[in-house]
């Protein structure tokens, strides 16, 4: 025998105009407002919300005692009648005839879901499922699907393949200290920091242009707005191509998430009040030289010189100066990784970039070293021991073609559009210094 079904219609799927329409709807009972012989319930499903109206003499009476019994946050079921009614938040009520409870709340709730009673981050991430529940948290989850989509359709149409690689690795890529050791049987391994190494591998097989969506896993100890432990990252690789090509190509996959998300996340947008701005391309090409200009002209940069980092507060100043996004470009090679090809006629400088926000670094990338003896050459300089490369300097030993790529991590891309003050914001259970669970 076929069971009656839980829900027939979403509440975006009901309109004023199917007054006298028989539907079931199911969620989560959001508010009930008993006034004595009327009582409302706010029923919210993933789209929104809706009221059902119950009034004593025109609902059966049993009802009344379901309703007295239930608890906000429970799970129901609600069969009814749609009536039109302008003084409805929706233009239309559901009249019930059955309500079924699913699944009743406990209360108290550790969460105000309604958003009525505030919390603070680290309650709202202990009580993530109840904090996902919210009408203005929902909306960074399906822009962040959004974005994905984007990204895949985007780097789909540029001819790129989809793929994985192992994230249980042996060596460490981006430099030996952010690494998570784990116990691989009867050895030590190491959660992957980024799929570096094997999408340059990728590049000796012949599948040319590779794109990775995937974990990184950063042992890092800092407890910042923009750091996680485990960042989900946009790794891209192509042969044939310098870093001025990838550069465009990562301009343009920006612009084309926030032109996707305009077009498909009109209401998410509203949701969360972000008027996206569409960025123009192309991006500013700043020289690392240049930045470094920029940025001592603020007190706490003065004092930097050539060949150090750009640091938070030099990524500030800079950021406040250009004000939309912008490459660095032509940095030292000494303080990027042993993969990325310096220039021939002047080889302390390198064909990396950064591409950045006003308020943050988004993506970093550059033309790859392709000659096998130049990165062993480039290895050993970093201080790093060539044998721990083998299965990577393997592969260009046979023909390696020249190849240029980039990484970038989603939610910083996230954090950036929505003008989010805290990156734990992107994630549904973000990894940090301090927190593994949920
Ligand atoms: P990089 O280490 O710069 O480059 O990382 C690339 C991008 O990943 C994101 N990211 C992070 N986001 C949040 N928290 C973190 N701890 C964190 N670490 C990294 C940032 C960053 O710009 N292999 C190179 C990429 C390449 O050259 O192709 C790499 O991993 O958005």
């Amino acid at each position: 025998m076929m069971g009656k079904k839980l829900r027939t219609h979403y509440s975006r799927e009901i309109t004023p105009e199917d007054d006298g329409k028989n539907v079931t709807v199911a969620g989560c009972v959001h508010e009930i407002r008993d006034l004595g012989g009327l009582t409302f319930i706010v029923l919210r499903d993933r789209d929104g919300t809706m009221q059902v109206t119950l009034v004593k003499n025109k609902v059966k009476d049993n009802l009344f005692d379901v309703v007295r019994d239930l608890s906000r946050e429970s799970i129901v079921s609600i069969s009814g009648a749609v009536k039109q009614e302008k003084k409805a938040p929706n233009g239309y009520e559901i009249i019930p005839n059955e309500i079924m409870v699913l699944s009743k709340a406990k209360s108290p709730l550790p969460l105000d879901v309604t958003g009525k009673v505030g919390a603070d981050l680290d309650t709202r991430l202990d009580a993530r499922f109840m904090d996902l529940r919210r009408a203005e948290i929902q909306p960074i989850f399906k822009i962040r699907h959004h974005l994905l989509t984007a990204v895949r359709d985007f780097l789909e149409s540029k001819d790129f393949i989809e793929i994985q690689t192992p994230k249980i690795v042996a060596t460490a890529t981006e430099g030996g200290t952010a690494l998570f050791p784990i116990t691989y049987f009867e050895r030590e391994a190491f959660l992957g920091q980024s799929p570096q190494l094997y999408k340059q591998i990728m590049m000796a097989t012949g599948l040319d242009r590779v794109y990775e969506i995937g974990p990184i896993f950063r042992a890092e100890e800092h407890d910042t707005r923009k750091h996680l432990n485990e960042v989900t990252s946009i790794d891209v690789e192509a042969s044939f191509v310098t870093h001025e090509e990838v550069m465009s190509i990562l301009e343009e996959t920006v612009k084309h998430v926030y032109a996707h998300a305009q077009e498909h996340c009109e209401r998410e947008l509203g949701t969360v009040g972000v008027d996206l701005q569409m960025p123009k391309t192309p991006f500013k090409r700043l020289r690392y030289e240049d930045a470094l200009d920029i940025a001592r002209k603020h007190k706490e940069c003065k004092d930097m010189e050539w060949g150090d980092d750009l640091d938070t507060a030099a990524e500030k100043a800079i950021g406040k100066e250009i004000g939309k996004h912008y490459f660095i470009v032509d940095w030292p090679t000494e303080i990027k990784p042993y993969y990325v090809q310096p220039y021939d006629d002047k080889p302390e400088i390198c064909k990396a970039f950064d591409l950045m926000h006003p308020k943050m670094e988004l993506a970093s990338g550059s033309q790859r070293v392709h000659s096998y003896d130049l990165l062993v050459k480039r290895i050993k300089a970093q201080g790093l021991a060539p044998e721990g490369f083998e299965f990577y300097l393997d592969a260009f030993r046979y023909g390696m073609p020249p190849h240029a790529g980039w990484g970038m991590g989603v939610e910083r891309l996230l954090m950036s559009m929505l003008g989010l003050a805290n990156i734990r914001e992107t994630v549904l259970f973000p990894r940090d210094r301090r927190r593994l669970s949920p």
